[in-house]
């Protein structure tokens, strides 16, 4: 049975309305990176970071799946192997859709994370610094998200998905934030057919074997229409 392991970026969202990160007018053009995305800004200004993050959570609740996100749930149903997602987004929209095997390697907008103890709890609409974690009281909640220099989640499990995979693909990501940057090349060099299902050409392009550009909405549907009908 084939084992197929997808990475998923912000690409994948956009025809849902959730802004990607580096295209003309991203996220990245309207907050700087260094205000909102580090360890250093959440500790220089808690809230500001929290007003970042607020709001995408609230753009994020107000979004439905599109028919790349309703592909990949199909592939895990009809799939006769493993399918597992690894998405570098926040948004649930991958659950949404009824995928069930998600790793969310940069976390997640509905969680909360106390950064004096590490304990989790789903993150209200609304977060602010001052919230007690529940554990240990201190008031230090933040996004459970990963920022650049945080270590992304389950790398373990990841290595192993990709040193299994038959087939690897990456839907939707621009490739420059490591170490989902590498999954091609690691899968492709652990014997995985990979391919690359993205808008235009990543930076990462020679790590794949096979290149479909164009919108997730339509070429992540045809992509999987044709594995489910290689398989019958
Ligand atoms: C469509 C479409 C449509 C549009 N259809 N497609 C020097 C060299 C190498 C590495 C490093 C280095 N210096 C530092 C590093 C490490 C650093 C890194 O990679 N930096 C680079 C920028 C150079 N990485 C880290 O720090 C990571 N941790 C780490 O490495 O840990 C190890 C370690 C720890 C401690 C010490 C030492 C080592 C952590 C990275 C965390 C990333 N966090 C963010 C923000 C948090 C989450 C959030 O707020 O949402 O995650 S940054 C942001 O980028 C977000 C995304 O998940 C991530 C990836 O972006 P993505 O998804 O690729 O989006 P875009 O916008 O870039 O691309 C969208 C694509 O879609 C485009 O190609 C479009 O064309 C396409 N598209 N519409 C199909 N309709």
């Amino acid at each position: 049975m084939e084992k197929i392991v997808i990475l998923t970026g912000a690409g994948i969202s956009a025809e849902s309305g959730l802004s990607t990160f580096r295209d003309t007018g991203g996220i990245w053009a309207q907050h700087a990176v260094e205000d909102v995305a580090t360890p250093e800004a959440f500790a220089r200004n808690p809230d500001l970071v929290h007003e970042f993050y607020n709001a995408r959570r609230a753009k994020a609740a107000d979004v439905a799946p599109n028919p790349a996100h309703l592909a990949l749930a199909r592939l895990e149903r009809e799939h006769a192997g493993q399918v597992i997602v690894v998405t570098q987004n926040v948004d649930a929209l991958h659950e949404a859709a009824g995928s069930g095997s998600v790793i969310h390697m940069h976390g997640a907008l509905n969680g909360a994370l106390c950064a004096a103890c590490g304990h989790r709890w789903p993150a209200p609409q609304e977060m602010r610094t001052s919230d007690p974690c529940p554990a240990c009281s201190a008031t230090s909640t933040r996004p459970d998200v990963v920022w650049f220099g945080e270590m992304p989640y389950q790398m373990d499990a990841i290595w192993q998905h990709l040193e299994e995979a038959d087939i690897f693909a990456a839907i939707g990501t621009s490739g420059n934030v490591y170490p989902a940057a590498a999954f091609g090349q690691h899968a492709g060099r652990a014997g995985a057919h990979t391919i690359e299902l993205n808008l235009e050409p990543s930076v990462n392009v020679r790590d794949f074997a096979e290149l479909r550009h164009g919108p997730a909405g339509s070429i992540v549907p045809a992509w999987v229409e044709e594995l489910l009908s290689r398989q019958t």
